[in-house]
């Protein structure tokens, strides 16, 4: 019997009430508070600034500094294109990292991606090529062997930048201290390894926009969400870092699932980056279908770009987020807490009482050997992530395919 099975049963409540009481939680603690832990999405932070005139750096729609960290990956790819089609952005750097396809392959992707773009005035760094402590998996059962789902592209001139991904990231981020939002769609190898490398960084980063992890269960496990469970000490060191966290996972992300309807609109379009987008699109639901697969790839990683883009796209809840890194079953889990979600025996509201923030968050109990607990402990509740937990998919793919068109 799960958690929520034992509420019904406790309080004798109805499937509909339950539903209705945590849709009214949850709407009690979305952006509305995004002022909380610092929400990290674009448009909540100018929305804050215009309200009560305190953001001051950013009062309109941009454009907000960036670092997309990434392993193209298709998801990744049309990512990408989405974020240099989006003028609220002004991308720092782009830093492939080893995780769908080895290193050897995310690195001249991301370049692939800048030329058809027409951006090679983004520097491009190399990341790492293999997570901190394990051997490296990837996903080419997802993404093709070449990572774009089979689409081939010529190999690109462009060459990247010298400075390793790492120190890149360390130095945009001490040269706009506050300002610079990390947008990871990939492992998180590499903005461990920067945050390892300089203990003041974390606090200079204004916020991370993550795709990865799940509090429903996993893809590459069944607790696991691929990009946690290639790296998942790399995880745990960004959960832990302080930074303002929103974590886009699967929760959410499976319901982007990519189209024919998406894929005609992209190759009607006349357009480099449409046209790109669309032969990666094409071959993704192929590779889909002779996988025996019903429907198209979830496009995981263009939503994290999306829902900073337009916060309007995701409803986020405030968790504490930690990640199972010794779990024989779970390592790379991502494990949510929160005093609120979930409990019909707490008001809405609740989550603002100092009452409920005092719930302990606890690790493993002792074990006959040991009496010492587990290391993960916290005296109580200090939310450190916005999960986003529902989706707008229309307005989502409005937005995706509409910018890779040129309509929008
Ligand atoms: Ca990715």
């Amino acid at each position: 019997m799960d958690s929520r099975q034992e509420i019904f049963r406790v309080s004798r409540i109805t499937r509909r009430q339950f539903v209705t009481s945590s849709a009214a939680l949850l709407a009690t603690s979305g952006f509305a508070h995004g002022a909380n832990t610092g929400g990290a999405l674009a448009g909540q932070l100018s929305k804050q600034g215009e309200s009560d005139g305190k953001s001051g750096r950013e009062t309109g729609r941009g454009p907000f500094r960036v670092i997309i960290d990434t392993d193209p990956g298709v998801d990744d790819a049309l990512a990408l294109l989405l974020a240099m089609r989006s003028p609220e952005l002004k991308i720092e750097a782009i830093t492939p990292v080893a995780g769908n396809v080895p290193l050897d392959l995310t690195l001249p992707n991301a370049l692939r991606m800048v030329e058809i773009a027409g951006r090679t005035d983004i520097p491009v760094a190399a990341g790492a090529r293999a997570p901190l402590m394990r051997r490296l998996v990837t996903a080419t059962y997802a993404h093709g062997e070449n990572g774009l789902g089979g689409a081939v592209f010529p190999q690109p001139t462009t060459k990247p930048v010298t400075t390793p991904a790492t120190e890149m990231i360390r130095q945009i981020v001490r040269k706009y201290p506050g300002e610079v939002t990390l947008i990871t769609i990939g492992p998180l190898t590499n903005i461990a390894t920067a945050l390892n490398s300089d203990p003041e960084l974390a606090s200079m980063v204004r916020a991370l926009v993550m795709m990865g992890g799940s509090l429903s269960g996993g893809n590459i496990t069944p607790a696991a969400e691929f990009n946690v469970y290639v790296d998942p000490e790399a995880a745990r060191i960004v959960f832990q870092s302080g930074i303002p966290i929103t974590m886009v996972g699967l929760d959410v992300t499976r319901r982007t699932s990519l189209t024919d309807d998406h894929v005609r609109t992209l190759e009607a379009a006349q357009n480099p980056v449409s046209q790109a987008a669309a032969k990666i699109g094409r071959n993704a639901l192929n590779h889909n279908r002779e996988r025996g697969y019903l429907v198209g790839p979830n496009m995981h990683d263009s939503l994290a770009v999306a829902g900073f883009l337009d916060p309007a796209i995701l409803k986020l809840q405030d968790y504490y987020v930690d990640v199972e890194t010794t779990g024989e079953l779970t390592a790379g889990e991502t494990l949510g807490y929160s005093p609120v979600a979930g409990d019909l025996r707490r008001r809405p509201g609740m989550e603002k009482d100092a009452a409920a923030t005092n719930m302990p968050i606890r690790g493993s109990a002792p074990t006959l050997a040991s009496t010492k607990t587990s290391p993960v402990l916290r005296d109580k509740f200090l939310p450190n992530t916005k999960v986003a937990v529902e989706i707008d998919s229309a307005r989502f793919f409005d937005l995706l395919i509409g910018r890779l068109s040129g309509s929008k």
